[in-house]
């Protein structure tokens, strides 16, 4: 399986994440994407190579042009008001106020946020971008004719929602390369979600679509972050009806209970019959992940991988979360080495 990387996730390098009440050191860092790049060639799991450019176009598919442009300019419009830390939105247009643009950086940033966890620094927008080159090369493998590759994509994407960046999340790789599964041809895209979080930003923007299925397994959000999504109730809307899928549960899940879910999963997959298959790649079910409550260990990645491939899909896997940073690595790559049967 081909890997797309590109160095430019670097410059994603921000000093602060709200946490606790404190600012503490991210846990979404550059580092994560070096362990699972130096785990790819410890396997040879196969070629490494680096993104084309693809411009705004496929991102203006899924995102709000405003958004999108006030994620480009957000870094510079908020030096610009002498503010010495990263840029963090502390208001947010709730319920009971008006969901209208402000036009002063402050406002704008809680407009667009859904949390203050993400801090916007030197170097996000950049980096963002390059994720979704990531996403859009490894999906023109696929689409070519291979039956997987890996985008190891970061910062990742999947609680971005067309106009809402958060949860580490800015442009929402998986999405916009599903979306370019479908604008080259395809009839039909699943994309099946492991993060240990709710894909909120995939769910939304595909909610009233029949022409994308999304599933989600995750941990319940009467416990667990993005918090007001992600039930089992939510099955999609108008067109979409029946096209959402999820699968919440509750802290100390492990293996056992996980796959039974991921089977359930897999059955609708094989209903919908997809083109191509989209997995939204967190590690983050992992047992000594230090954000999450699922007891994945680590020869679980390899025993899921495997259940994947059973799909027959043409198969892309968009890297997203996942924080036990010395065993990301190796939990992410075995998931792709399970896939490809090793
Ligand atoms: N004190 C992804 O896995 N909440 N995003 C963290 C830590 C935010 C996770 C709470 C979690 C975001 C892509
Ligand atoms: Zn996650």
């Amino acid at each position: 399986m081909k890997t797309v990387f590109s160095e430019k996730h670097k410059l994603r390098n921000v000093k602060t994440e709200l946490a606790g009440g404190e600012l503490v050191a991210p846990f979404e860092c550059p580092v994560r994407a070096e362990h699972i790049l130096n785990r790819v060639k410890d396997v040879q799991l196969g070629d490494i190579i680096a993104p084309n450019s693809y411009g705004l176009d496929p991102i203006n598919r899924i995102h709000d042009g405003n958004y999108v442009n006030f994620l480009e300019r957000c870094w510079t419009e908020w030096q610009k008001t002498g503010h010495k830390g990263e840029a963090i939105p502390i208001v947010f247009p709730v319920r009971t106020m008006r969901q209208k643009r402000p036009n002063d950086i402050e406002g704008q940033l809680g407009y667009y946020a859904l949390g203050a966890e993400t801090s916007i620094g030197d170097g996000t927008y950049e980096a963002a971008r390059s994720a979704v080159d990531v996403a859009l090369t490894a999906q023109k493998i696929v689409s070519a004719g291979e039956r997987s590759a890996f985008a190891l994509c970061r910062p990742p994407g999947h609680h971005a929602a067309a106009d809402l960046y958060g949860g580490y999340c800015f442009f929402n790789n998986a999405a916009i390369a599903a979306q370019s599964f479908l604008d080259e041809g395809a009839s039909r895209v699943a994309i099946l979600d492991v993060d240990f979080h709710h894909g909120n930003g995939t769910q939304s923007i595909f909610y009233n679509r029949e022409d994308v299925l999304f599933l989600s397994l995750h941990g319940d959000p009467v416990d667990a972050f993005p918090h007001y999504l992600g039930y089992d109730d939510e099955n999609g809307a108008g067109h979409g009806e029946g096209f959402t899928a999820n699968f919440p549960m509750k802290p100390g899940t492990d293996y056992t209970d996980w796959q039974e879910a991921l089977k359930q999963a897999c059955a609708r997959i094989s209903d919908y019959s997809p083109d191509a298959l989209v997995i939204s790649l967190g590690v983050d079910t992992f047992e000594n992940d230090p954000i999450s409550f699922f007891k994945l260990k680590t020869d679980d990645f390899k025993r899921y991988g495997a259940v994947l491939a059973s799909l027959n899909l043409p198969t892309l896997f968009v890297m997203e979360g996942g924080y036990a940073v010395e065993e990301i690595g190796i939990n992410a790559v075995n998931v792709l080495t399970g896939f490809e049967g090793g």
